[in-house]
């Protein structure tokens, strides 16, 4: 039997991508409109507040394409944060004019197949760090559900410690080289949500996504273990952005 890589688990992350309903929005009365504005502001104020005290996180990006409109990335300590803040946005009064597009429950996670015999990573104040990170505001977000396969003679699950961290190894390899220009955060996701990570990408060039995830996927983790979900692809909605952003 093979054994289970330990994990390091972090913040709780909730994806939230809405999809915006602009027929209504433009029929809705300017007051209305504002009101909402105003108070999907005010909202947005209290979670730079949870930021700013290190209670947590946020991302707020528009998507392009039909499968959403925007994302909100969410972290938040633990599952009942996280929930309030999912409360708090559904019962506003933006809400109204949205319908869920896609969402996606996981939590910040660190495996421990690079630990050396004797480390204590958890002890290490970098890695206390990336399980509570700050997310970036970088221009673009890429975000993407995924699983290590299970079939066959590809099944990740049965192959032995020693040969996942020399894959997983090679893996860092690939990701390093792109160290400045990507930031990942992996969550784990197993017994919360459909898939097994998910994937959050924030890169300043767009191209880099693209070609860090072609990079990728030659390698064999990618190449013969990885199953992939839909990708949602966006730019940077800045508190400030927002009022031209929904303006109709
Ligand atoms: O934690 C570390 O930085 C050490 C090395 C590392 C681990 C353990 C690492 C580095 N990742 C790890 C784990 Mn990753 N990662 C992905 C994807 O599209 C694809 O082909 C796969 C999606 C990307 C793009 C990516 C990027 N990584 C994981 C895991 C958990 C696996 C498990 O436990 O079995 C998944 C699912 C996953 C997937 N990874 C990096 C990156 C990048 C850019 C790095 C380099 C980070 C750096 O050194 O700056």
């Amino acid at each position: 039997v093979a054994e289970a890589v330990e994990t390091m688990d972090g913040w709780y992350c909730l994806h939230d991508l809405r999809q915006i309903d602009w027929t209504s929005w433009k029929l809705a009365p300017v007051e209305e409109r504002e009101a909402a504005l105003a108070e999907f502001q005010a909202l947005l104020a209290k979670w730079d507040e949870v930021e700013q005290s290190r209670n947590g996180s946020h991302a707020v990006y528009s998507i392009l394409g039909h499968k959403a409109d925007f994302i909100m990335m969410i972290l938040r300590p633990t599952m009942k944060e996280l929930e309030e803040v999912e409360l708090a946005f559904s019962k506003s009064k933006l809400a109204e004019f949205t319908t869920p597009a896609y969402s996606y429950v996981s939590v910040v996670e660190l495996s421990k197949y690079m630990t050396k015999e004797g480390e204590d990573p958890e002890q290490n104040p970098e890695v206390q760090a990336r399980l509570k990170p700050r997310l970036p505001k970088w221009e673009h977000i890429c975000f993407y559900p995924m699983d290590k396969r299970r079939s066959g003679n590809d099944n990740w699950y049965s192959l032995p410690m020693e040969d996942r961290k020399k894959l997983m190894y090679e893996h860092g390899m690939t990701g390093r080289k792109y160290a400045g220009r990507i930031r990942q955060i992996i969550t784990g996701s197993m017994g919360f949500d459909d898939w097994e990570w998910s994937v959050t990408l924030f890169a300043h060039d767009s191209l880099d996504i693209k070609k860090l995830v072609y990079e990728m996927r030659f390698d064999e983790v990618s190449a013969r273990y990885g199953e992939f979900g839909a990708f949602y692809v966006g730019n940077l909605l800045d508190r400030d952005a927002i009022p031209a952003y929904l303006h109709v």
